[in-house]
């Protein structure tokens, strides 16, 4: 059989394919993401579930022209592919290469940047309307996720889309799973749509009457159906203005072309279920999605293995065994992720402590606002969740949790930079938008034996306290295994030198000892953003001639802010340098190249001190200028 893969250069190259080619194109399609995947590590279970879907789309849609809004967007694999991405996928993830997740600086294809979930049905009913305003005629198809589906916002434009007149398609891509089992009441609801004869009656008449059906032959038989109770009587979909049609099997292309087809000519607000299986097509993804979710790189005939040697203990894992460590003494404690068990280190937790295990979803802001409501009641709950998707959550931080000063703990997870994920995912902004809440403080531990301590030191606290550490592991500091607290918005003076004070905000305490010992400065370890350690603040300013702050998170109102707004507010003026995270967003790559790439590793810190003071034999000659200088 000749390859077709190679020819398609764009999907319109593919809407002339016949259905017996479509097929063939969707198995190298999949071949070609397994491939891809295995060598570059990234979303693997949820790309082979969506290829026929994938290529059902473009061919029945006019792609571009038509917008396809890809929910998540971790799932568009088959889609770059598709559209003209295919010689790049070798750079999946990887510095200056293709991103994990559609963006609109990279194809026309990518009609809306996502990363962060359920903004698909928001998205692309704004463009249906704008569509419909500027009086062009085009479709905007949304692709959500049952996951995805749980969050808030999809309902919200749920709620609104089914009121207007519009060429809105939304396709729920239901695999019952989200990145762990899915869980609360929708999934119940959907799990009946699929159940017992509904599901198989469906899908034989949807085989029978949708192929080549017009219209409105479609709509009076689907009555009938609903007449001789074939059909679950209106759907939640229905009930909110929509149109709805499934479920249908979303890896046959038989099923999924002609109903495309159809609905595309149906007027009004649409919905169809598609049901897909994550990892579909490769045995071992089928048989354990979850690993297959976002693996590394590995070999497709072998599979994943356990490496050899142990991996070094990560930030999630000290969260994960303190939080069981401290569920074991205080029977208070209650555990809380927005669907992401397996991301935050609650595996353990869950089965130990079932009763005390809260998944509430893809929900930050119920899971914000739902921690507020046991602390109303005097229990302890701890928030375990990326920083990044405590952003969705901000106002839930402030108007519920902080106003009234709930003792609720935050152990936010991926704090700074990300690698591969990219700028959506980067936990750059929590410092910044944590410490200007009042009654909230943050701690940025060091190292692993840290974090376990400064958890233990919030949870003691009686207002909310965040933690922030980042991905993956430490310097390797072997943590304590009792549940002994560090001194509450306390500093250490971590190394003695001599006119420079380096004040470390986090991980970056470590690049910024190198430094200190190659310039001979004194290196602080702050460990709390808020409340700052103003007395050592003052000592250090009273006994050198500049402070530099270094953080692994956006500079403008981070860590540095807040020493430069202490010494301000006590009118003590001294050279202060900030470094962190510069005002832009810092795309995939690897970790540790991306954070040289923002002079954030310790020769990156050593020369940005230089630069401002001078190597240590000139900071002597000309301190009194450097300070007038920079004044
Ligand atoms: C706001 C937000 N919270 C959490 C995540 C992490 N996340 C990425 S994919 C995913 C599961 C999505 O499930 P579903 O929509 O069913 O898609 P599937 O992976 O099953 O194809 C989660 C929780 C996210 N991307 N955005």
């Amino acid at each position: 059989m000749v390859p077709l893969l190679p020819t398609i250069h764009d999907p319109s190259a593919l809407r002339r394919l016949d259905r017996e080619q479509l097929k063939q194109l969707a198995d190298e399609v999949r071949a070609c993401v397994l491939h891809n995947v295995a060598k570059t590590g990234g979303h693997l279970s949820s790309n082979l579930g969506t290829v026929e879907l994938t290529v059902a789309l473009h061919h029945v849609f006019n792609t571009p022209e038509d917008r396809l809004v890809w929910d998540v967007g971790h799932q568009t694999y088959p889609h770059k592919i598709l559209t003209g991405r295919r010689e790049r996928m070798p750079s999946l993830r990887q510095l200056g290469g293709l991103s994990g997740f559609p963006q609109r600086g990279e194809s026309e294809y990518d009609t809306f940047g996502t990363a962060h979930s359920s903004t698909s049905i928001s998205a692309a009913l704004g463009m249906a309307m704008a569509a419909k305003q500027k009086g062009e005629d085009r479709h905007a198809v949304a692709i959500i996720g049952d996951g995805a589906l749980t969050a808030g916002m999809a309902f919200e434009a749920l709620n609104n889309a089914g009121v207007y007149d519009c060429r809105l398609l939304v396709i729920l891509n239901d695999n019952d799973m989200s990145i762990s089992p899915p869980v609360g009441a929708l999934n119940r609801y959907l799990a009946q749509l699929m159940s017992g004869n509904f599901y198989a009656a469906a899908k034989d008449v949807g085989k029978r009457m949708l192929r080549n059906a017009p219209p409105l032959f479609q709509l009076a038989k689907r009555l009938e159906e609903h007449a001789k109770g074939m059909v679950v009587p209106a759907t939640l979909f229905e009930q909110f203005g929509f149109n709805y049609v499934g479920p249908i099997d979303g890896h046959d292309l038989d099923s999924l072309i002609p109903t495309l087809e159809n609905i595309k000519h149906l007027p009004g607000p649409q919905f169809l279920h598609v049901v897909t299986k994550k990892g579909q097509g490769y045995k071992l993804a089928e048989a354990d999605p979850v690993a297959y979710h976002g693996p590394g790189k590995f070999d497709p005939l072998i599979g994943l293995v356990k490496p050899a040697t142990a991996p070094k203990t990560t930030f999630t894992q000290v969260f994960g065994q303190w939080l069981c460590d401290m569920a074991a003494k205080d029977q208070r404690l209650v555990g809380i992720t927005p669907a992401m068990r397996e991301g935050s280190g609650l595996v353990e937790f869950e089965q130990r402590f079932p009763e005390r295990y809260y998944d509430v979803g893809i929900a930050e802001q119920h899971a914000v606002t739902f921690a507020a409501g046991l602390a109303c009641e005097g229990l302890k709950p701890v928030v375990a969740i990326y920083s990044t998707f405590l952003q969705r959550a901000y106002d839930q931080l402030i108007h519920d949790v902080a106003i009234q000063n709930l003792p609720v703990v935050f152990a936010l997870d991926r704090a700074g930079l990300v690698g591969a994920d990219g700028a959506t995912h980067a936990g750059a902004y929590d410092i910044p938008f944590v410490r200007c809440i009042p009654n909230m403080s943050m701690a940025c531990p060091a190292d692993e034996a840290e974090c376990r301590q400064l958890l233990t030191t919030a949870y003691a606290q009686d207002h909310p306290v965040a933690v922030r550490y980042p991905r993956g592991a430490g310097v390797g500091t072997q943590p304590a295994t009792t549940l002994e607290p560090l001194p509450f918005g306390k500093g250490e003076v971590r190394r003695e030198g001599a006119r420079i004070a380096i004040l470390a905000f986090g991980t970056l305490l470590y690049p910024a000892l190198a430094a200190g010992a190659a310039l001979d400065a004194t290196v602080v370890n702050m460990r709390w953003a808020k409340p700052l350690d103003t007395a050592l603040l003052r000592e250090m300013a009273a006994t050198h001639e500049a402070i530099v702050t270094v953080e692994e998170g956006a500079v403008m109102g981070g860590a540095g802010s807040a020493v430069a707004e202490a010494l301000n507010a006590a009118g003590i003026t001294l050279p202060v340098l900030q470094l962190g995270l510069p005002d832009r967003f810092i795309e995939h790559g690897d970790p540790a190249k991306l954070l040289a790439g923002v002079g954030l590793d310790a020769p990156g810190i050593e020369r940005a001190i230089a630069e401002r003071f001078g190597k240590p034999a000139q900071i002597a000659v000309s301190a009194g200028k450097t300070r007038a200088g920079a004044l």
